[in-house]
């Protein structure tokens, strides 16, 4: 059975035989949509995203790259928007890659592959001034009938070194904020940005929940190949493995969501949660020439 590709001036989706889905938008190389075989939305979006290209896509996974957030005192990177210009800049389809199994049976073991690319020619000029640095990105997306692969290379096209941090911001739907528990962050040490001044501090021996506003960069313990699970009512949601990417950050806006105009509805806060995989803390550096690769694997289910 075929695995059914389109591609539009704005978007490219794709199907298994088995029903698995992903939609993404050329701007930002944003997923908007994952679903599972029975047709399960898996990440959230908001009702007010924008998916004009007016403005960074409110959910699904927006790639942050060069910059993590705001870095005020970080010369090169100070004068770029948050989380930089990766998931606001229009990103060229590069290709597909299908691996189909031959038995027809239970639909095989397909899954697909859609690569994705940004280099300096595709930047508007603000963001060329505000980083005028050779880069070269390559953002592949792995549906598979497991889960969902995302995998970012980056390279230094320029000759001179310089240094970026990068990360997937995904919105991962759930049902009841209040039934999510995250484990794999025990023992973790993080840096709590919703505290004054910002502390940085061990999480406790259990696994995370979320009772308000949560906006925490950790450095798990396990290192990235340890498994990030998202549970709810005791189920297993989703699980995270990471390669190369120490960080992950969780965040829930909780009622602070209803000051942010393209977050619907406002108290979508209790149907989603970001565990978001990155490189984050401090920067990683690249000479002329290198690449540097990073991944999440996010598995459904236990
Ligand atoms: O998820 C971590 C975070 O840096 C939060 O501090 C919050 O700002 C969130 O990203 C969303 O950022 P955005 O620029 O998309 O509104």
């Amino acid at each position: 059975a075929q695995i059914n590709i389109s591609h539009s001036n704005s978007r490219v989706s794709a199907v298994l035989p088995t029903g698995e889905s992903v939609e993404i938008l050329l701007y930002g190389a944003t997923i908007i949509s994952w679903k599972d075989a029975q047709g399960n939305e898996k990440l959230w979006l908001s009702e007010k995203a924008k998916l004009d290209a007016s403005k960074a896509v409110r959910g699904g996974i927006p790639l942050v790259f060069p910059v993590f957030g705001t870095a005020p005192d970080h010369e090169a990177t100070s004068k770029l928007p948050q989380h930089g210009f990766a998931r606001t800049s229009r990103w060229e389809f590069l290709g597909k890659s299908t691996s189909e199994s031959s038995s027809s049976t239970d639909g095989g073991d397909s899954s697909v592959k859609l690569d994705f690319g940004l280099s300096t020619s595709n930047l508007d000029e603000a963001s060329k001034k505000a980083w005028p640095h050779g880069f070269g990105l390559i953002y592949s997306v792995t549906l598979g009938r497991e889960g969902l692969t995302t995998s970012i290379v980056v390279r230094n096209e320029g000759d001179t070194a310089w240094e970026f941090q990068t990360l997937m911001h995904t919105y991962f739907r759930i049902n009841d904020i209040a039934a999510v528990s995250v484990s794999g962050l025990e023992q973790s040490s993080y840096i709590d940005k919703v505290t004054v001044p910002i502390s940085t501090t061990t999480s406790p021996a259990g696994p995370v929940t979320i009772t308000g506003k949560t906006d925490r960069v950790y450095t798990p313990a396990g290192g990235p190949g340890a498994p990030v699970v998202i549970s709810e009512g005791g189920q297993n949601k989703f699980s995270i493995i990471r390669d190369n990417m120490n960080e992950v950050v969780v965040w829930n806006p909780w009622v602070d969501a209803k000051s942010m105009a393209d977050f619907a509805p406002a108290e979508g806060y209790k149907n989603m949660i970001c565990v978001e995989a990155g490189a984050v803390k401090g920067w990683q550096k690249l000479e002329a020439g290198e690449t540097w690769e990073g991944s999440q694997v996010i598995t459904t289910g236990n």
